[in-house]
């Protein structure tokens, strides 16, 4: 009730960006007469600057497009049809509480959540949504559709998500950009490594795909898919044979060094040159210029790693990650605050999740976890054979699976069983909502609290309401709350409020008195936290050597895994396809922003001008994009965006906005990565084909 108080009139309101994006920007939305006119950065914040990207600069637009769902709706067509009638919030309610009751009282595990970071608020996220599943005793949720195996792999090698701090590649003489599109995906990243620039830094870009970064890196290395590992290796072998070793570093603070280099030294750069598909010369001139860089030397200066998730969404992702994460340790790296790698921050937030989202209320109970990212298996199963219940219910929310989750075809199966119960909650009629029972709207960050860490920096940030939730929208909390109090489930901590919920998120650890104030606080840590070691490792060390994979049976070193769907492993399928987001677009979210979408044009699929012409494509043209799971249509873009061998179908379009109703990930399998049980989007062999007219629509 305090809360709505705080609504100012006329005024300016400190926010955080919600979106799932490195970057977590302080916003500052100015309203005028309980109406926001506009959306800004807060240039008081360092690591915002004051500018934001081109989509959340659009956020008024998206907040008050025409389109939210701003009551309750309720299904009258068959599911996935889209047909629904409104109806009041408590019928709606009612009718939901009676419904998951009904199942809880028999087979709570058949009741599943889906959720991701639609909103990386930790409040509307995680927090009475987990206390009412958890009261339930419900299935719980891997949540591992994004970045689970590079997260695996950075915890098996360093110990947790950490790394530099973001501001000081800005000091860095060699930035490697490796697997992540910076301009596109983490602009503010991308500021620091322009600055860096100016000085004088050397910018390599690593990555499939000619991004514009790497347009604007010095050079650009384009491997195959999914070889990073290999790649990785390489250097390490070059790094070892020309003794570019800081060999203080090692001794004191790795561990398994004997043992590593042993490994990379079965990995001269021709190997992976071959493997890679890229020229050796430019392995042995970028191990040259980092080994330059070892701190036991006066050498040329910090050399800095900014990996992104984009190269881990292939069957190795977790071992490349674990490749790329021991580089900097080999030349002591880490000694120099601008030296070292950056892949999550995350896990520097003292975050008091267990307070947040009370697992104490399983009391004992250990339901199934089912894995978000084989959702469509996992709605197709029939139940049992150590599966447990068939899914009887699903409620989503802060997530869009019908779009972003792989092999569309059984996702859209599953969300299309008339026996299934599904409630979403959401802001926008999402292919996801077109398959609900219910469908309940949702508030935008605009309406209400939240409290916000980063994996891209390490400050807290701190998001109040600045307009009154629009229509009969509700944030997740408060629905979470009301279903609650409708099923009888009396623990007072359901009914937490927002802001009782924001001081819980980091307990004493924050001052919140310094968020009220300012809108963000700053993490108090060491500049350097790797320089004498002190890595959150179970040795303090860097773990070349992970005793723990070991105990689970697997390879205790980093290695080369070759994709699931390697180039060249089927006669029928001849075209390795990655689908990396498209600019203007994050994940799904803005799809539906006509501004936005206008600058996308349509669905597009990046080739090579060798590959378009051996298939008769012109650019333009509109093509099927096919394998053994499925198809879809959209437009080709004859570009040497694209390497020969491989083409992008950039992301991630709403189904029912594509050329034909369907999207990239109709192709894309829902076969595991080596470590974190992650999706592997970019590990997906196709044929491209010149659409015929009669298929034409
Ligand atoms: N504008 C925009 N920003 C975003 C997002 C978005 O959709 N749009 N998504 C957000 C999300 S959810 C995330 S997880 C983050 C990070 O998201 P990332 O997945 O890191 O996204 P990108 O920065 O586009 O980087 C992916 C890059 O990896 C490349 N790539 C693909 N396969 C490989 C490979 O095997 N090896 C290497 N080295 N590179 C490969 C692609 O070509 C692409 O350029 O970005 C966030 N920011
Ligand atoms: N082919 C392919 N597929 C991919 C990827 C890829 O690169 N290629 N990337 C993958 C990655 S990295 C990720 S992270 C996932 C992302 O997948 P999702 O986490 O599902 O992200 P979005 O598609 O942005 O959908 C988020 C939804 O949450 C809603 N939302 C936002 N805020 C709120 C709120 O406060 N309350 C409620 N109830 N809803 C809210 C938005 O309207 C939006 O529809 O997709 C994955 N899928
Ligand atoms: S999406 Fe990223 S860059 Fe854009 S405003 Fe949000 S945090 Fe900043
Ligand atoms: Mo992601």
């Amino acid at each position: 009730m305090s809360l709505a108080l705080d609504l100012p009139r006329n005024g300016q309101v400190r926010g955080a960006c919600p979106h799932d994006c490195p970057d977590t920007c302080a916003l500052v939305t100015t309203v005028v007469d309980g109406v926001a006119t506009r959306v800004q950065g807060n240039a008081g914040h360092a690591q915002t600057g004051g500018v934001l990207c081109t989509k959340v600069s659009r956020y008024v637009e998206r907040s008050y497009h025409a389109e939210r769902v701003l009551q309750p709706l309720r299904r009258v067509g068959p599911k996935g049809a889209g047909r629904f009638e409104p109806v009041g919030w408590d019928e709606a309610l009612d009718d939901i509480a009676a419904r998951l009751s009904a199942i809880a009282a028999r087979a709570p595990e058949a009741i599943v959540p889906y959720s991701y970071a639609g909103t990386m608020g930790l409040v509307q996220g995680e927090s009475i949504a987990a206390r009412f599943f958890h009261t339930l005793g419900a299935s719980l949720l891997d949540r591992t559709i994004c970045a689970s195996a590079g997260a695996e792999g950075l915890t098996q090698t360093l110990g947790g998500k950490v790394g530099m701090k973001v501001e000081f590649f800005a000091e860095a003489r060699l930035i490697l950009v490796w697997g992540g599109n910076a301009i596109a995906s983490s602009l503010h990243f991308w500021r620091y490594a322009q600055e860096a620039k100016r000085r004088g830094a050397r910018l390599v870009c690593i990555d499939p795909r000619r991004t514009e970064t790497a347009d604007k890196c010095h050079e650009h290395i384009a491997l195959r898919p999914g070889t990073d590992a290999a790649l990785a290796l390489a250097l390490m072998h070059e790094l070892i044979v020309h003794d570019w070793l800081d060999h203080d570093y090692l001794r004191d603070h790795t561990l398994g060094w004997e043992q590593l280099r042993e490994r990379a030294l079965q990995w001269p750069p021709a190997r992976a040159a071959e493997v890679c598909g890229v020229p050796v010369e430019q392995i042995e001139r970028l191990a040259r210029d980092y080994g330059a860089c070892r701190a036991s030397l006066d050498g040329a200066g910090p050399a800095a790693i900014r990996l992104n998730y984009g190269m881990q969404r292939t069957r190795g992702g977790g071992n490349a990650v674990r490749a790329v994460a021991s580089l900097p340790a080999l030349i002591g790296a880490w000694r120099h605050r601008a030296g070292g790698m950056l892949l999550s921050s995350s896990g520097q937030f003292p975050v008091q999740r267990a307070a947040l989202q009370r697992p104490d209320l399983l009391a004992g109970r250990r339901p199934r976890t089912v894995n978000m990212s084989t959702i469509g298996d996992a709605l197709l199963h029939p139940g049992d054979a150590g599966f447990g219940p068939r899914i009887e219910a699903v409620v989503v929310y802060n997530s869009n699976p019908v779009a972003v989750a792989p092999e569309s075809a059984k996702v859209v199966r599953g969300f299309a069983r008339e026996d299934l119960f599904t409630v979403v909650l959401e802001q926008f009629q999402t292919d996801t909502a077109d398959h609900a029972d219910y469908v309940l709207p949702a508030t935008t960050q605009l309406e209400h609290w939240d409290i916000h860490s980063a994996y891209g920096h390490t400050d807290v940030l701190l998001n109040r309401p600045a307009i009154a939730p629009l229509g009969q929208a509700r944030p997740n909390t408060a629905i979470f709350r009301a279903l609650a109090a409708r099923m009888g489930l009396t623990d007072p901590c359901l009914q937490d409020d927002d802001e009782a919920l924001s001081r819980q998120a980091f307990g004493d650890a924050v001052d919140f008195g310094a968020l009220l104030r300012d809108g963000f606080a700053t993490l108090a840590l060491p500049d350097a936290p790797f320089a004498q070691g002190n890595f959150p490792s179970p040795s303090g060390r860097c773990e070349f050597f992970s005793a723990r994979l070991v105990a689970q049976g697997l390879d205790g070193l980093p290695d080369h895994l070759p994709n699931h769907e390697a180039i060249g492993s089927s006669a029928d399928y001849p075209l390795a396809m990655i689908s990396p987001p498209a600019r203007n677009f994050l994940n799904s979210s803005f799809v539906n922003v006509t501004s936005l979408r206008a600058i996308e044009g349509e669905q597009l699929l990046e080739i090579h001008p060798v590959d378009a012409a051996a298939r008769g494509i012109v650019d333009g043209a509109t093509v099927r994009v096919f394998n053994g799971r499925g198809s879809y249509r959209c437009r080709a873009e004859v570009s040497t965006r694209a390497r020969e061998g491989v083409v992008n179908g950039l992301g991630i379009w709403w189904r029912k906005l594509g050329l034909d109703g369907r999207n990239v990930n109709e192709l894309t399998s829902q076969r595991l990565t080596d470590l974190g049980r992650a999706p592997t989007f970019y590990d997906c062999l196709v044929e491209v084909e010149a659409d015929s007219p009669a298929a034409a629509k």
